[in-house]
């Protein structure tokens, strides 16, 4: 690292020299202004893909309360989800103010009356925890054709991070992602995405063991070329079982726990299709508008599942829904946005707003336009955290090339249990200085023998961890504040 401070610090010191050259245009220095309050602001996640994925379920799901927005209007705008103190929608037109409209809710989630048909944006205030260190993003489905091409490539520039939602994740589908121009923006960009297949309880036609099989094609397809570069997992995830389970009433478990004390045999056959349990009438000892409500929340994947679970152990509501939340995927997808996302939130941001200075330099051309394009390039080229996250997200889907215990302390080493000097070296906080530099020193040692080893993925990864402890042992070396 041949560059005083960490990206972070880098890139918002960049961002300050752009606003100072720009000062003079006052539309340029005010996008500045707002990338540098994005820069700031919590991560903006977006949750995009084919059109009925299910991405309003999943926002659902992550926030765990029923937001999902339906409007009476064309639902071609998109829909921003940020904590606030009470419940509000501000509707943003094209080329005309913003204005609040009143906010209902059902029991479907919200609904907004009299939306108008130019509206591009909506901006939902929720009093939610989930919401308040990330802000999410719902969007309208990207079609095989799509028009808004253009739409969807600035909206991927717009947010840190993306989970792109497909019920297959098939070439085609992932095809929808719009394509990234080469260079450093092209290298980072399956950086911030985690491709999801979603409705993963209706897999293989909603079979038994759809979940099972729909977790199996997810981990088959993120070791996969075109998946790998694209994002940097893949996950498979109900989002109708995953918001049940966050959202799961007593009355809901009161009648799983029903279904769940008829014998197997006799219960079995009326849970083979949607229609059989309809029909079941007294058979199954719920009546007719419980089993209905049921199916609404759980699907028949989902009942199926729960029964289970029921039967196996899970004694109340709460144990339930915790089996149910980790059935579904969703409790897997949220350890994946917080490990790659969340705990990388400065990381993604900096490159969001390197993309920022790089498009402005390119819209407005000025005298310090190839300055500030040097600037962006210095500061990429120096960015070992953008080399980690890539490392960490190989870690992860085991396309590192390190064995076990090796992938085990590159992870540490990398940053991937906590981003300061003591977490990456295992060692408890406040330990002495000298005790940092054996153990880095030590670290290193180990690594820049690694690095020289024959398989050429594992050789590749042992460099970066081996850059990893070089970075630290410089940092101790400058005195820098390990915490
Ligand atoms: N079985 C099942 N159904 C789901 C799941 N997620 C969503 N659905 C259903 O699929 C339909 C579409 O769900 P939405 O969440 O609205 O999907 P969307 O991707 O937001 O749809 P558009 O915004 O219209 O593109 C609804 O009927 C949902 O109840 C799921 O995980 N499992
Ligand atoms: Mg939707």
């Amino acid at each position: 690292m041949t560059e005083p401070g960490d990206l972070p610090t880098r890139v918002h010191d960049l961002l300050g020299e752009a606003i100072r050259i720009y000062h003079d245009n006052p539309a340029a220095r005010g996008w500045l202004y707002r990338q540098a309050e994005r820069f700031a602001g919590p991560l903006r996640l977006a949750v995009t893909g084919t059109p009925g994925a299910g991405k309003s379920t999943l926002v659902s799901a992550l926030v765990g309360q029923g937001v999902a927005l339906s409007t009476d209007g064309e639902a071609g705008h998109r829909t921003w989800y940020s904590d606030g103190p009470q419940p509000r929608a501000q509707v943003r037109p094209l080329q005309r103010a913003p204005y609040e409209l009143p906010l209902h809710r059902d029991d479907h989630g919200l609904r907004l009356i009299g939306v108008p048909g130019d509206a591009l944006e909506i901006l939902v205030e929720w009093p939610s925890r989930s919401l308040r260190h990330t802000h999410l993003l719902d969007t309208p489905g990207l079609t095989a054709a799509d028009a808004g091409w253009q739409t969807a490539a600035e909206l991927w520039q717009e947010v840190d991070a993306v989970l792109f939602l497909s019920r297959t994740l098939s070439a085609a589908d992932l095809g929808r992602v719009p394509p990234v121009r080469g260079g450093w923006a092209a290298a980072t960009a399956a950086l911030h995405v985690i491709a999801v297949l979603s409705r993963a309880d209706e897999t293989v036609g909603g079979r038994v063991d759809a979940m099972l099989a729909a977790k199996q094609i997810a981990r088959r397809r993120r070791r996969e070329p075109d998946v790998t570069v694209m994002c940097q997992d893949a996950l498979a995830v109900s989002g109708l079982v995953g918001y049940a389970a966050r959202t799961l009433r007593q009355d809901e478990f009161d009648a799983v726990a029903t279904l769940g004390t008829l014998p197997r045999p006799e219960l079995e056959p009326y849970l083979l299709s949607v229609d059989r349990f309809r029909a079941a009438g007294d058979a199954v000892a719920l009546p007719a508008d419980r089993r209905e409500r049921l199916l609404g929340r759980l699907g028949l994947t989902g009942i199926r599942l729960a029964t289970t679970l029921v039967r196996s152990g899970a004694h109340d509501t709460a144990a339930l829904a915790e089996a149910l939340q980790r059935h579904s995927g969703l409790a897997e997808l949220q350890a994946a946005v917080a490990d790659l996302f969340s705990a990388r939130r400065d990381v993604l941001k900096s490159r969001v707003a390197l993309l920022a200075v790089e498009q402005i330099a390119h819209r407005e051309p000025g005298p310090q336009s190839a300055y500030l394009l040097g600037q962006v390039e210095r500061v990429v080229a120096g960015a070992h955290e953008f080399e980690e996250l890539r490392l960490l997200a190989a870690l992860r889907t085991r396309r590192a090339g390190l064995p076990g215990e090796l992938a085990m302390e590159a992870r540490r080493l990398a940053g991937g249990d906590g981003p300061t000097v003591f977490e990456r070296l295992g060692v408890p906080p406040e330990s002495p200085i000298e005790h940092l530099w054996e153990h880095a020193g030590a670290a290193a040692e180990r690594w820049r023998h690694e690095a020289q080893q024959a398989d050429p993925a594992g050789r590749r990864a042992a460099q970066v961890v081996l850059q990893s402890c070089e970075a630290m042992l410089q940092q101790l070396t400058e005195g820098v504040p390990t915490t």
